[in-house]
């Protein structure tokens, strides 16, 4: 305002003050309406900030987030989780895709890492990751999902605490059925191990038609190389499936005709069922979406609102996201984001005119094999209530009166 007059007096034009306040309307403050209908005098020029009064910093080695944005993984120890709420689309940015390490990040010189593939092949033979890098190369956009990812029990649970454990990026690498070709399959094959790297050395035992269909060994991720916590210089994408399938810093393939029955698909990657048995080897991720806005710990208030989530499938495309906004007495179509990918995720959107009551807002997904996305009652009925792995259900909002969103514990 100060500098306002200054600028006005240059002209050396004495001005009274009430054509001053007029001039200011229109040079320095404008009377404009806000999205909820409120008029107000609005400065144009907020002096102390002023982004037009400083030439800003130059262009940098690499970009940076603004000061502004606090979207982080808060890691445990174990792993850290994507911040769903904080996502517009489809694609998570690489920094904030999860984590999950059994024995922590390891430091791999790519020009000495090396993948041996051998077992039931005709010719057993040792990759560089430059070699990888010569065959032809495929990209993809999927989701991958740690099958250990729910979490529930209290009421202050956000997206990313309840199942950040899931991400999704553009894939590139060369297909594993390529690589297979190269050593040749003996036909009696039927399972191959995967191993990796680290200080867990993660080996898991996958059936042979998978690594065929659209398993890829992945170099980069959303158009850069992999990063260290993904799996650099290599990994095992496996589209839909389970997330500790998808090996990272993959160092050895075995064929065989059997199973192999490692550490992880036997202590670990089982879920109870009925009766004291347990599965093994469910390596499709169920259907599954959430709401994350709003979502806890966001505040809303009356009148229209978009309602946004995330819903996908492991098994192919998501067909259709429902949601109810009355408890689930009642279910709307979501419109769906294009594209719609296979074994991606898939932005849902359902407008929404709050008048201010209680209620609850759920979504839930049916993908093209006809899967519906059960609610808890139902898993735990399915498999009884140890629950394990593989929780994909049906996550309701409670909204209260004053705004505020919180999770919706349900018992079993
Ligand atoms: N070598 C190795 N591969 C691994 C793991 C690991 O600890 N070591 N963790 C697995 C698990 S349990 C999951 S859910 C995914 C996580 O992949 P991300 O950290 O890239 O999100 O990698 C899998 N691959
Ligand atoms: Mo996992």
């Amino acid at each position: 305002m100060e500098k306002f007059i200054e600028i006005s007096q240059k002209g050396n034009h004495p001005i009274s003050r009430r054509k001053l306040l007029g001039g200011m309307a229109t040079a320095a403050v404008a009377i404009v309406q806000t999205a909820n209908g409120q008029v107000i005098q609005k400065s144009i020029s907020q002096s102390d900030i002023d982004p037009t009064k400083k030439v800003g910093l130059g262009p940098g080695e690499i970009g940076s987030r603004s000061l502004f944005v606090k979207s982080v993984k808060k890691p445990s120890e174990i792993s850290s989780r994507s911040p769903l709420q904080d996502f517009y689309g489809m694609i998570t940015p690489s920094d904030l895709h999860f984590e999950r390490h059994h024995a922590g990040v390891p430091v791999i010189d790519p020009s000495k890492h090396e993948l041996l593939i051998h077992g039931l092949v005709k010719k057993p033979m040792i990759f560089t990751v430059a070699d990888l890098k010569r065959f032809p190369s495929v990209s993809r956009i999927a989701f991958l999902e740690c099958s250990g990812n729910f979490r529930g029990g209290k009421e202050q649970l956000s997206p990313q605490e309840i199942c950040g454990l899931t991400s999704q990026s553009e894939w590139t690498g060369v297909k594993l059925s390529t690589i297979f070709n190269e050593v040749g399959v003996k036909p009696n094959a039927t399972w191959f191990l995967a191993e990796g790297g680290d200080a867990a050395v993660m080996t898991r035992s996958i059936p042979i038609k998978k690594g065929w269909d659209d398993a890829i060994i992945a170099y980069a991720q959303n158009g850069e190389v992999l990063r260290p916590e993904q799996g650099y210089p290599i990994r095992l994408f496996l589209p839909g499936w389970e997330g500790n399938t998808n090996v990272k810093w993959l160092r050895r393939i075995e064929l065989s005709d059997q199973a192999f029955y490692t550490r992880e698909e036997t202590s670990k990657y089982t879920e109870p069922i009925k009766d004291g048995k347990y599965r093994i080897f469910s390596f499709d991720m169920d259907a599954r979406s959430i709401i994350t806005f709003p979502s806890f710990p966001q505040k809303i208030e009356k009148g229209w609102i978009e309602i946004r989530g995330l819903a996908w499938s492991g098994r192919g495309k998501v067909v259709q996201v429902e949601v109810s906004v009355d408890a689930g007495k009642s279910w709307h179509l979501a419109q769906l984001n294009p594209p719609i990918l296979d074994k991606a995720h898939v932005h849902f959107r359902y407008l929404w005119n709050w008048k201010g009551d209680e209620t609850e807002i759920l979504s839930r997904v049916t993908d093209e094999t006809g899967y519906l996305q059960p609610t808890l009652k139902q898993l735990y009925q399915a498999r009884g209530n140890e629950g394990g792995y593989h929780m994909n259900p049906i996550t309701a909002w409670q909204i209260k009166r004053d705004g505020n969103v919180l999770f919706k514990v349900e018992s079993n």
